[in-house]
């Protein structure tokens, strides 16, 4: 089976994705999600121009030497741009094989382990009081597990807290917006929110939040500690990653589990932190992290270290990349649990698939392949528009993490 064509799709159904549609002399084709948020066009750059001249003619079942191809061919190895790329090849090439094989992807790589993915949903509200309503709305709505942001006392905005209750999307306008953090208001606030949900809500509800790259270890410790009481499923991404070893640190005074990894872009990035067991879960997503291909190898390192998948799942990442998490989702041993941020109906026209939410959990269909498409009329509708996701200062002028 050869490879005949491959396009780039850049579309904007209220937010930018870009997307690629691998076809081959047999009729069968494939999908693959290549979105990097406020980044767009540098990865339709990158596969458009540097991939697509060595892709036509390749035999499409060689998913592998593909991979290996493009991660070692280019010399320069790894990054956001070049392994979303990759990503997006993948992707694509499982589809086509799933579809070859007339069987859903979660078969392709090792049949079902779970009945549902258990998701979690993102609660939000501009102080105390709207966020802990919206906890209670997100439990009304059937889920088990939901992540809790809130706005901060004396602060203008900060991450996570929308207008639109039911969307998040980050990137709001065509230059960075810029935000004001103060890690002192933030860290003497937040675990009051936290006693008041556990109050309001007792014990059952998983509840997960999202720090944003914003402390330092110890700043880290300090949240762990006093976030210990109402027993998190995760605190995610405490302090920017680069710094592996970091999270030493944390891990010396608190037992709040560690998410970490959404930036990530290959198991390098996560190495010491899963095998010197620094975290719980790992975000590495299919869509930022080079494919499948990638993170079936990401994932088999984390399970010997008792570590679970927790893919990142913002609305700035395709349906394409959630259908293919879902069914990696319901297929990997180490599954630990699925970000679920609903994307818009606009976006779901461009983009129709299979899975559906139900009690808690994210099903998905037994259709060939991983079960998203894109409508290419439609998408074509849609023009690009840039827009960039904000920066952060603090409240003296420092440039600071977003
Ligand atoms: C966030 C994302 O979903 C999350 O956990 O970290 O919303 C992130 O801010 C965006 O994906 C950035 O584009
Ligand atoms: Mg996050």
């Amino acid at each position: 089976m050869k490879i005949r064509a491959v396009k780039v799709i850049v579309t904007c159904p209220g937010r930018n994705f870009v997307s690629v549609k691998i076809e081959t002399d047999e009729g069968i084709y494939g999908v693959g999600d290549a979105t990097l948020n406020g980044r767009e066009l540098a990865v339709a750059s990158y596969i458009q121009d540097h991939m697509i001249p060595c892709l036509i003619g390749r035999d499409a079942s060689q998913i592998e030497d593909i991979w290996q191809f493009f991660y070692r061919g280019a010399y320069w190895r790894r990054g956001s741009v070049k392994m979303t790329a990759i990503a997006a090849i993948d992707m694509a090439l499982w589809d086509i094989k799933a579809k070859a094989a007339n069987m859903p992807l979660y078969q392709l790589l090792g049949g079902k382990s779970r009945h549902g993915v258990l998701v979690y949903g993102h609660a939000n509200g501009k102080d105390l009081a709207e966020t802990v309503d919206e906890v209670g709305r997100y439990i009304d709505l059937g889920y088990k597990a939901i992540r809790a942001q809130s706005g901060i006392p004396g602060l203008a905005g900060t991450y996570g807290v929308s207008k639109d209750k039911a969307f998040y999307e980050p990137a709001d306008a065509d230059l960075p917006s810029e935000n004001i953090w103060s890690t002192s208001k933030y860290l003497n606030f937040l675990p009051t929110l936290f006693s008041a949900l556990r109050s309001t809500y007792g014990n059952e509800p998983q509840l997960l939040h999202d720090v944003h790259h914003r402390l330092t270890p110890i700043e880290a410790a300090r949240l762990g500690k006093d976030l210990e009481p109402y027993h998190l499923f995760w605190l995610e991404d405490a302090v920017p990653a680069e710094l592996q070893e970091g999270f030493r640190l944390i891990r010396q005074h608190t037992i709040t589990p560690l998410a970490v990894g959404e930036v990530f872009s290959s198991i390098f990035d996560c190495q010491q932190l899963i095998t010197e067991q620094l975290i719980d879960y790992i975000r590495t997503t299919i869509v930022h992290a080079g494919g499948i291909s990638h993170l079936r190898k990401v994932a088999a390192l984390a399970e010997i270290y008792h570590i679970k998948t927790g893919f990142h799942g913002a609305t700035d990442l395709s349906p394409i990349t959630m259908g293919c998490a879902l069914h990696f989702d319901t297929w990997v041993s180490n599954f630990g649990i699925q970000e679920y941020m609903p994307h818009t109906e606009q976006t779901n026209e461009v983009f129709p698939h299979d899975y559906h939410f139900a009690h808690g959990y994210l099903m998905i269909g037994d259709k060939p392949g991983h079960g998203t498409d894109i409508n290419e009329a439609l998408a074509a509708k849609y023009p690009y528009q840039r827009a960039y996701l904000p920066i952060n200062r603090l409240e003296d002028g420092s440039m600071f993490n977003w």
